[in-house]
């Protein structure tokens, strides 16, 4: 087996500081919480961000100030969200992806969100996908329901992204597909064989998701997007926390975690060591 790749959600577009006290929000904190997460065995941080009052934003400037937050203290992927928050347009989910990040999400089709609707029509797909071919980004097709993977082939075949692909299976949204095993097998098998893939498990989904993963050869995202317990009844302490709950089940499997570079080398994306004009360090630039 390849090694394992953790990725961590941290911040996502839904989740409050009232909800979760330790939810990282300010670029240093998003930075500190980043270097604790890879202390703790993250090779990939699945990055949303948020405006000063809380509330998300997709804006470019924020972003480019929280990843170099990040990058100032540790070398991890990060991938920035395009799918930000359900109310969201084309043109404001995309700002990120021309910051040339390593990696960006593409969610690959509509679904109900719990009481709304996280909209990503095929001109939608395909408008992402040529911006983040643009950019030299990396996509990570984001999968919440079965038929989103045919989306993700239509994608290929139209070669509007090319190989090697990633997929993250995102279980247990309201409205979406359930966080089961079935699911995740039936999943792993209807992507191509030398695809890589991860899963998400929405929050009590999160634990046995991931440990699911661990066994079965792919990849595992933890984090306050998608869960905020550590078990039930009982918050968790830090985005690290879980992290480190993850890298303890695969030591005891065997499985041995990526570093950073170890999981660029995994999913095919190449080391950039520039450090560029605007200071940018481990991502490719900004235009
Ligand atoms: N916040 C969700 C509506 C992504 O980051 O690409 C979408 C989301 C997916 O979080
Ligand atoms: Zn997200």
């Amino acid at each position: 087996m390849e090694k394992l790749i953790v990725t961590a959600a941290m911040v996502g577009a839904e989740v409050t500081k009232s909800d979760q006290p330790h939810l990282p929000v300010t670029p240093d904190e998003i930075g500190e919480a980043a270097a604790a997460c890879r202390q703790a065995g993250a090779s990939i941080i699945h990055l949303h961000v948020r405006t000063d009052s809380g509330e998300p934003t997709q804006n470019k400037e924020r972003f480019k100030e929280t990843i170099e937050a990040i990058h100032k203290r540790c070398d991890v992927i990060v991938q920035v969200s395009t799918g930000g928050a359900v109310w969201m347009d084309t043109p404001e989910r995309l700002q990120p992806v021309s910051l040339r990040p390593e990696m960006a999400t593409l969610t690959c089709g509509s679904v109900n969100f719990g009481n709304e609707v996280f909209r990503n029509d095929w001109q939608t797909l395909k408008n992402f996908a040529v911006e983040m071919k643009a950019f030299g980004v990396r996509p990570e097709f984001e999968i919440f329901d079965a038929g989103m993977i045919k989306n993700a082939m239509q994608l290929a075949k139209e070669d509007l992204v090319e190989p090697p692909f990633h997929f993250d299976f995102v279980l247990g949204v309201p409205g979406a597909l359930p966080a089961s095993a079935k699911n995740l097998l039936f999943l792993t098998e209807s992507i191509p064989s030398d695809a890589t893939w991860s899963v998400a498990g929405i929050g009590r989904h999160q634990l046995p998701m991931a440990a699911l993963a661990v066994t079965l050869g792919g990849h595992v995202r933890v984090g306050f997007e998608d869960n905020i317990f550590y078990r039930k009844g009982e918050l968790a302490q830090s985005n690290a926390q879980l992290v480190e709950r993850v890298v303890r089940i695969a030591r005891e499997l065997d499985r041995p975690v990526a570093s950073p570079d170890e999981a660029r080398a995994i999913l095919g994306i190449p080391r950039i060591t520039d450090t560029t004009a605007d200071g940018m360090i481990g991502g490719k630039g900004t235009t």
